[in-house]
């Protein structure tokens, strides 16, 4: 394990601590051991990208090493990232039906969560002031910081919002996706807590004014479409063994880029067999919907947009007049190029 992230582990386990010895809480030994084991199943197993994102994008900000307080900070200000996206991701499975996350059972399938799930998701949102009140109530930034996460949650839900009523059992109505609907969506469900939020914590760390950094979230945007877009492709393309998760898109009905692009590319019969079987938790149906994809060739479409997303990205991040902003860019952009998980 690289030093970085070691040293994030190590701070979930402070935090985790902290949590777990809460004195607004008299824990019994139960619940304690219930947090203990929803936090471990819930928040750490994942990339990590968005949390340790923060670390990497504020030393690229500061331009140097970080005192050992500083690393700690940005480590905390990424878990709680990680601690969002546990939230998120426990409540979406419930809403999306999915069956599992990180190569796991869903939290909600196991025995014994069923719905218990969703406050364990409501506490997973909590504990996140609760980090930041600990650690950062004295500092200057403390109401930006607040203020931004109250901010990111709203957007995400939000966009969660629309990409739920566009599936509502019989108002299924395909003709209305379309790619403004799909950018709409997938820029509050995603970019903005995915892409936004890990560089506008370590701006906020840094004392900058995120409302002179417009162009950065406009850039920030961009990539978390890119992003979702690949997601999306992973659902119905990836290997579920390297992504960790089942797709379930096509039988969801979700205005996913695939069907969205399919919709445009498709002659009068093969839109016929798209609304006949897209959206129908049935096998027959699932697999008419995939072999359309590959007659319409949509991963090369796909290929195809992805080289022509990242050039148009490096030349907007080249044309950033600050050469760390631009660093820290190009490194998010780094790690979601091509990938395939
Ligand atoms: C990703 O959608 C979006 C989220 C995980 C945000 C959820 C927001 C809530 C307010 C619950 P997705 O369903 O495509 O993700 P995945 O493919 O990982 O299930
Ligand atoms: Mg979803
Ligand atoms: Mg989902
Ligand atoms: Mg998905």
């Amino acid at each position: 394990m690289s030093d970085i992230r070691s040293k994030f582990m190590e701070v979930y386990s402070v935090l985790k601590s902290e949590l777990l010895n809460d004195p607004a809480f008299e824990f019994t030994d139960d619940s304690r051991e219930w947090i203990d084991r929803m936090l471990d199943y819930n928040v750490p197993g994942g990339k990590l990208n968005r949390g340790l994102s923060v670390i990497d994008s504020y030393k690229l900000l500061k331009e140097g090493e970080l005192a050992n307080d500083e690393l700690f900070l940005a480590c905390a200000l990424g878990w709680c990232i990680e601690w969002l996206q546990a939230y998120f991701l426990v409540l979406d499975d419930i809403m999306d039906n999915s069956i599992t996350r990180r190569g796991q059972p869903c939290w909600f399938r196991l025995p014994k969560i069923g719905m218990i799930a969703v406050n364990d998701g409501i506490i997973l949102r909590n504990h996140i002031p609760r980090i930041l009140k600990k650690h950062f109530r004295g500092k200057p930034y403390y109401v930006d910081l607040l203020d931004l996460f109250n901010e990111v949650e709203f957007q995400t839900t939000s966009g969660q919002m629309i990409d739920l009523i566009t599936t509502i059992e019989g108002e299924k109505d395909l003709s209305k996706y379309s790619l403004q609907l799909y950018h709409r969506i997938v820029q509050y469900k995603t970019a903005y807590y995915s892409f936004y939020l890990p560089v506008a914590c370590a701006l906020l760390m840094k004392g900058e004014n995120l409302d002179n950094h417009i162009d950065v979230k406009n850039i920030l945007i961009e990539m978390g479409t890119y992003f979702q877009i690949q997601d999306d492709c992973l659902d119905c393309f990836g290997d579920p063994q390297v992504i960790g998760k089942v797709g379930t898109d096509i039988e969801d009905f979700k205005c996913s880029w695939l069907v969205v692009k399919a919709l445009e590319l498709c002659n009068e019969e093969q839109k016929k067999s798209l609304f006949e079987n897209y959206g129908k938790a049935d096998e027959a149906c699932v697999a008419k919907v995939k072999e359309l994809y590959e007659v319409l060739n949509l991963q090369g479409v796909f290929e195809e947009y992805e080289c022509k997303s990242y050039q148009k990205l490096v030349k907007s991040i080249e044309a950033h007049p600050d050469k760390a902003v631009q660093a820290v860019l190009k490194s998010f952009l780094a790690k979601i190029y091509k990938r395939q998980k």
